[in-house]
C-alpha cells in the first residue's frame, strides 16, 4: 500500500513555490483511505481507554480545535505504513527539490462532529525547532472535506512574507487573519480546499492557514505528515514532540527519529 510515485509536472512544482501550496488530487485509492482511516479510528480509541495523551497538553479552548495524536507512526505499523510510504514522501521530495527529504512528524488532526472550534490563521514554522523555512506539510483528507467539514484554506503567497509572531491556535476566527497580516497581504484573497478523502494538499512550513470548525454531522479526519528537505539543522526551540533525537543547535537533522524518505529514484 502506498507504495510508486506520484509525479509531478514541472509547473506544479513552480505554482507551489510560487503560491506556497498544492492542492493534488486521488493521491489515495479509497482502498487506502478506508485502512488509514480505519487505523486512526484505532488509535483515538486506544488512546481514550488507555487515557493517554499523545499529543501536547491543551487546555480546553485547544482541545476544541481538534484532537492531536502526535508521532502515531511509531505506535501503529498500518499508519507507519502510510507515514513513511513512498508516494507521499516523494512528492515531498519534488516540491523541495531535494534529494531526499526526512520525516519531522505526523499527526492525525480529528475535529469532531457539531463539537469543534477553528483551527486560527497561522504559519507552521514558526513552531518548528529548524533553522531554515524548506520544510513542509502534506493534509491528507480521511474524509470528504468541505468549508462546513473544517477544510484547509490557505493565504497563496503569504509563506513569501517570512516568519511572523506565533498565535493562539485556539483563539481565532475567519477574521483573525485580517488583524494580524502586513498590509501588503490584506488584498489577497484565500483560497478553499474543499476535496475528496485519498486528496491531499501540501503546503510550505510559512504559508498561513486556517480551518473552520466541523458543522457536520461526521468527523473530520486528516492524517498530516511533515517532511523536512536533506540537509536541515536543528534550532532549540520547545515543541509539542519534545526535544527528541538529543539535537544540539546547528546539528543537521539525522537518525532514526527523523528518518530519510522519498529518496531520489
Ligand atoms: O487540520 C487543521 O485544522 C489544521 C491543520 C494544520 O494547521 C496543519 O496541518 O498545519
Amino acid at each position: 500500500m502506498y507504495g510508486g510515485r506520484f509525479p509531478l509536472l514541472e509547473e506544479q512544482i513552480l505554482f507551489y513555490e510560487s503560491q506556497g501550496y498544492l492542492q493534488l488530487h486521488n493521491v489515495l485509492s479509497p482502498e487506502e483511505v478506508s485502512t488509514l482511516r480505519a487505523a486512526i479510528d484505532v488509535a483515538a480509541e486506544d488512546r481514550k481507554r488507555l487515557k493517554e495523551n499523545w499529543g501536547p497538553r491543551v487546555d480546553e479552548g485547544y482541545a476544541k480545535v481538534f484532537l492531536q495524536m502526535v508521532n502515531v507512526w511509531e505506535r501503529y505499523p498500518a499508519i507507519e505504513e502510510y507515514t513513511l510510504s513512498p508516494r507521499i514522501a516523494d512528492i515531498a521530495r519534488q516540491l523541495t527539490r531535494a534529494p531526499f527529504v526526512r520525516l519531522w512528524h505526523d499527526h492525525a488532526l480529528i475535529k469532531y462532529p457539531n463539537d469543534s472550534k477553528a483551527t486560527a490563521w497561522h504559519q507552521d514554522k514558526v513552531y518548528w525547532p529548524m533553522q531554515e523555512s524548506g520544510a513542509l506539510s502534506c493534509w491528507m483528507a480521511l474524509d470528504d472535506v468541505t468549508i462546513q467539514k473544517g477544510c484547509m484554506w490557505f493565504l497563496p503567497g503569504s509563506h513569501t512574507l517570512g516568519p511572523l509572531d506565533p498565535v493562539d491556535l485556539g483563539g481565532g476566527d475567519e477574521e483573525s487573519l485580517l488583524r494580524t497580516l502586513p498590509t501588503s497581504m490584506r488584498g489577497v484573497r484565500p483560497v478553499v480546499m474543499e476535496m475528496k478523502a485519498g486528496s491531499c494538499t501540501f503546503h510550505h512550513g510559512l504559508t498561513f492557514h486556517y480551518a473552520g470548525p466541523n458543522v457536520t454531522s461526521g468527523p473530520r479526519r486528516a492524517m498530516v505528515t511533515i517532511f523536512m528537505p536533506a540537509g536541515t539543522h536543528y534550532k532549540k526551540l520547545e515543541h509539542i514532540v519534545g526535544d527528541r533525537g538529543n539535537l544540539t543547535e546547528g546539528e543537521e537533522f539525522h537518525g532514526p527519529l527523523f528518518p530519510a524518505v522519498g529518496r531520489q529514484q
